[in-house]
This record gives C-alpha cells, sequence and structure tokens, in this order.
C-alpha cells in the first residue's frame, strides 16, 4: 500500500546538490575523493552527486561499485549477515576519501559489509557514508556523514526508491507491507 511520497525529482536533485556542496566543504575540496555505489541504486546515485561535483570544481572523481547480497528470508527479519557478491573498482583506494554512496540506511549491516569489503582493498585515508534516506533502527553504531532526508519509519513501513536509470523516474515514496 502507497502510503506517501516524501521526494520528488526536484526535491532528490536539491538534496544532492546540497550533498555534493557539503562532500566539498568536509573535504576542503575533493583532491584524493573516490566514489563507491552501492548496488543497485547506490551506484547511480554516487553517479549524480559526482556529476554536482563536476559542475562545481570541474573536477571527474571516479565511481567504483560494490555489489552485497542480503541473505534474508524477507525484508523485514534479519537473518544472515550480508554478503559481499562482486567488486568493480578499478582504481586505487590507498590514501584516498572514499565517499560510499546507498540509498537506503537501515541496520547499517550492508554498510558494515561494506566497510570490511573496502578495508581489503588498501588503506584509505577516510571512509564517508552518504545516504539518500536515513529512516532510522540501526542495530550496529554506524551513521552517515551526508543525508538527503531523514525519514522516520516504522519496521514495517518500506522506503521505495526510484532512480531514473533503473526505474525511469526519480521519486522516495512509503509503503506499508
Ligand atoms: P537498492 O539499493 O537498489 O534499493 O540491498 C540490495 C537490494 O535489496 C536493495 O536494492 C534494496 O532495494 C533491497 N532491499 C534490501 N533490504 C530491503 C529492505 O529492508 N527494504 C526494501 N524495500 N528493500 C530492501
Ligand atoms: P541495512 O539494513 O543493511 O542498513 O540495509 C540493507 C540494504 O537494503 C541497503 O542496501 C539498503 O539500502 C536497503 N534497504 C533497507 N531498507 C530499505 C528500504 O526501506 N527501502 C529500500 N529501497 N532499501 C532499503
Ligand atoms: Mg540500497
Amino acid at each position: 500500500i502507497e502510503k506517501a511520497q516524501i521526494m520528488d525529482e526536484k526535491g532528490i536533485s536539491r538534496a544532492l546538490i546540497r550533498v555534493a556542496h557539503e562532500i566539498i566543504e568536509k573535504n576542503k575540496g575533493v583532491n584524493d575523493v573516490v566514489f563507491i555505489g552501492i548496488k543497485r541504486r547506490g551506484v547511480p546515485l554516487a553517479k549524480k552527486i559526482a556529476e554536482e561535483i563536476y559542475k562545481i570544481e570541474n573536477i571527474k572523481l571516479k565511481v567504483g561499485i560494490l555489489d552485497i547480497a542480503l541473505y534474508r528470508d524477507d525484508l523485514s527479519t534479519f537473518n544472515e549477515q550480508p554478503v559481499i557478491n562482486s567488486t568493480n573498482i578499478d582504481f586505487d583506494i590507498k590514501d584516498k576519501t572514499v565517499i560510499l554512496v546507498d540509498d537506503v540506511l537501515y541496520t547499517g549491516r550492508t554498510v558494515r559489509a561494506a566497510l570490511d569489503a573496502i578495508i581489503d582493498l588498501g588503506r584509505p585515508k577516510a571512509i564517508q557514508l552518504a545516504i539518500l534516506i536515513d529512516r532510522g533502527h540501526r542495530e550496529l553504531p554506524i551513521r552517515a556523514d551526508y543525508v538527503g532526508k531523514n525519514v522516520p519509519t516504522s519496521k514495517n513501513e518500506i522506503v521505495s526508491v526510484s532512480i531514473d536509470e533503473i526505474d525511469g523516474v526519480n521519486k522516495v515514496v512509503i509503503n506499508e507491507v
């Protein structure tokens, strides 16, 4: 059941432009900044933020891909750990500031698995987390450095994120299961 639309095309665009500015400000420029998007929707989101940074700083930043599979019975129970499926990161992360990007931050378990995978590749200078929607309910001590929108949810709600590259439209909707 669709309950409410919480972001439209313009809202997502404004949030990503703000996050781009925040990344530049926090890192005093974007020297040594690289992106890693978590499949699926974290990848086009990372590319969009990188595009906004290009418009502002005229610097093209690299975007790598992490594919993390969730082994759950359903989307609301948590049985096993997220597992790294594959990576496509064809650049060196040593001494880089890695901005990890995902669409929704929930328990934090996916991000924890992503941190492990990234650290296995080399020693970055820092890892920062950018998220479109923080829906709360963390089960680990993980927080985002850059948040598109904080959306308090109940556990039986699902945040449905649509991104043009994958879904043909940019919007965020809350659904009840
Ligand atoms: P996405 O990042 O493209 O949205 O984590 C892999 C995919 O599984 C995610 O793809 C996400 O949509 C989906 N997924 C995993 N857990 C949940 C959940 O709790 N709610 C919803 N809606 N999707 C989930
Ligand atoms: P985690 O619970 O590990 O923080 O989130 C698991 C994965 O599922 C992450 O990739 C996260 O983006 C996604 N996810 C968790 N809750 C939701 C949700 O309500 N909507 C969507 N679209 N993805 C979610
Ligand atoms: Mg996701």
